[in-house]
């Protein structure tokens, strides 16, 4: 028996696939206390066909995903996040803007892209994306039925989750960028105006030695109940020059007098839906902690 290392391309619930230098193998984890994810690098005990995971090596990062009732991993080790929205289905921006605040927290940065680009309405959607262009984050729009070049330049040396709602495109966009790659893909429901949550597993897909793409399944909801008011506050990046100079110390940023966020609301310098965003959702996660 060989014991070997390998990055997890796919995790199901107590199965695995790990890709190694000698090809994909499938894996089971040893003991149940291990929690291994989608891009985890691992050390494997390798006999015959199949492997035991027996460690997962220290991870560069984690991104979760939470609804109101659980907490799960969705990959280790990303370190670009692009959230996939189009015009159709129509996508919800609190949803976009708290996937970005979860890869904040995480120290990792993300991307936007605008899929779809051939829908008529599409310049509608780029206009509601405006709050986040605006304060810097990249936007790249393409039509993954098309042409797919667009995104490619941003992927280089990344390992990049694709995140979003269902129907978004996110596996038509693997299936652009990894041609063989049959990831199966649905047509959304007009009549619900959602997709049909087809991708159930996420799945890395390597692009080059230095590079990889991460499908995952199509979100409904993104609670950030794991993150504190610091740490959400920190997660809204055009915060970051305010923190600290409020009159208070412990300044909520509610209705304290001398509120530097307020202020700067109010000027205009910060926009004032992403500092409501920021109310709610620390009202969110105090009234989360109380329960506790
Ligand atoms: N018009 C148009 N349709 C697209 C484009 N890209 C994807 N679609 C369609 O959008 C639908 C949903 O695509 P998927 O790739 O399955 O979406 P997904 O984001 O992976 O969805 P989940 O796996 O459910 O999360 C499919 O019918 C695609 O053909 C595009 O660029 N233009
Ligand atoms: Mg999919
Ligand atoms: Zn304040």
């Amino acid at each position: 028996m060989a014991v070997l290392t390998g990055q997890v391309i796919a995790a199901f619930s107590r199965r695995f696939i790990v890709a190694t230098d000698s090809g994909e193998l499938p894996c089971q984890v040893k003991g149940r206390h291990l929690r291994v994810v989608c891009g985890d690098q691992v050390e494997i005990r390798r006999d015959h066909d199949a492997g035991v995971i027996e460690a997962v090596l220290p991870r560069a990062s984690l991104l979760y995903r939470s609804d109101a009732f659980k907490t799960k991993a969705i990959a280790a080790n990303v370190t670009q996040l692009a959230v996939v929205v189009a015009a159709r289905p129509s996508f919800s921006l609190e949803v976009v803007q708290r996937c970005i605040l979860a890869a904040e927290d995480q120290g990792i940065a993300s991307l936007l892209i605008l899929n779809k680009a051939d829908l008529p309405e599409t310049p509608a959607a780029l206009e509601r994306l405006r709050p986040l262009t605006e304060i810097g984050y990249p936007l790249v729009t393409l039509s993954a039925l098309s042409d797919v070049a667009p995104l490619c330049p941003a992927l280089h040396r990344h390992t990049t989750l694709l995140i979003g709602q269902s129907g978004m495109g996110k596996s038509t966009l693997i299936n652009a960028l990894f041609p063989g790659a049959g990831v199966v893909t649905a047509e959304y429901s007009e009549a619900l105006d959602s997709g049909r949550h087809t991708t159930t597993h996420a799945r890395l897909h390597r692009l080059d030695a230095e590079s990889a793409v991460i499908d995952s399944p199509g979100l409904q909801e993104f609670a950030l109940q794991h993150m504190d008011a610091n740490a959400l506050a920190h997660a809204f990046i055009e915060f970051r020059p305010y923190l600290g100079q409020c009159r208070f110390r412990d300044c909520q940023h509610e209705h304290e007098p001398g509120c530097r966020l307020i202020e700067a609301a109010t000027a205009g310098e910060i926009s004032p839906a992403r500092l409501q965003l920021f109310q709610t959702l620390r009202r969110l996660q105090h009234n989360a902690a109380q329960r506790q």
